[in-house]
């Protein structure tokens, strides 16, 4: 894997594609690391506008000013709807937001897989949170393909998240049939996955398929939604998937923790309204 880039580096100008002739840049102040993993492409760049943005093959995954919408909209419906989770398992997400927002409940594990553990070394150096979420006891860290530690583990869980990249290239696998197939069998009695499911816009087919074959799994099948700036589109979905916990229940008895900027009971439930055009 190659160094940090050096400090001489000029500011340039980052883009991500989101159609051949639309897309998202941002003019980098400087490329804080910039290397190639047996995996994937991994840039960390520092931007005026969203702070030190983390991409992969040239996809923004997180930013330091946007991360909290998506990260708290993955983690705390599925958290606060649950009775009681405590055991956690978090499938991707090696930059460590969602794991910072599962360890603000009194869990017991969170165990994460992620496939790259060089995604970890450059995102502990350069995002804050993830250091910090590591040295907490209850967190278990395997480096592992995702797909594989559901087929070999027989452990079971409260609540799975799916902290994959997008449904199309290497994380393909992570949004079809035999993969939620099988995580189902992880999930305790009672149990919860939350998922992202991708862009609605860009993504429209790979969601309109997951929900005809998870139909079929789970009693509880809702896709919910969130506004990500830096991701394709800005509106970004989620699913919730459960046999017992209705996410949209009369009265949500849990509160969220306390210090969340994204996610509130009132978000909670306008995020599960959504347009016709999903519908
Ligand atoms: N996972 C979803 C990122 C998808 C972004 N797609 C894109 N930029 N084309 C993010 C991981 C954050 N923990």
């Amino acid at each position: 894997m190659s160094r940090p880039v050096p400090s001489s580096f000029k500011p340039a100008e980052f883009r991500e594609w989101h159609t051949p002739s639309s897309g998202l840049f941002f003019l980098a102040k400087r490329s804080l690391f910039s290397g190639r993993t047996p995996f994937q492409k991994v840039d960390v760049i520092e931007t005026e506008s969203f702070g030190r943005v983390l991409l992969l093959d040239g996809l923004v995954q997180t930013t330091e000013k946007d991360e909290f919408f998506y990260h708290e909209m993955l983690v705390h419906p599925a958290m606060v709807c649950h009775p009681a989770p405590e055991e956690v398992l978090i499938i991707g997400g090696g930059d460590g937001g969602t794991l910072k927002e599962v360890l603000r409940y009194p869990i017991k594990r969170a165990v994460m897989v992620e496939i790259d553990g060089e995604v970890i070394q450059v995102c502990k150096r350069y995002f804050p949170w993830l250091k910090p979420a590591l040295r907490d006891k209850r967190v278990e860290l395997r480096i592992a393909d995702g797909n594989h530690f559901i087929q070999e583990s027989n452990r079971k869980f409260d609540i799975v998240f799916v902290d994959s990249s997008d449904p199309v290239g290497p994380s393909t696998v992570l949004h079809q049939r035999s993969f939620f197939l099988r995580l189902k069998e992880h999930l305790k009695r009672g149990g919860v996955v939350a998922a992202q499911a991708g862009s609605p816009l860009y993504h429209f087919s790979s969601l309109r398929k997951k929900r005809l074959f998870l139909r079929k799994m789970f009693r509880f099948v809702l896709f919910y939604l969130a506004p990500v700036p830096t991701y394709p589109g800005c509106m970004w979905s989620f699913l919730f998937l459960s046999d017992r916990v209705n996410p949209l229940p009369k009265k949500i008895k849990k509160n969220p923790p306390v210090g969340l900027r994204y996610y509130n009971q009132e978000i909670h439930r306008a995020a599960f309204a959504l347009p016709p055009f999903l519908k």
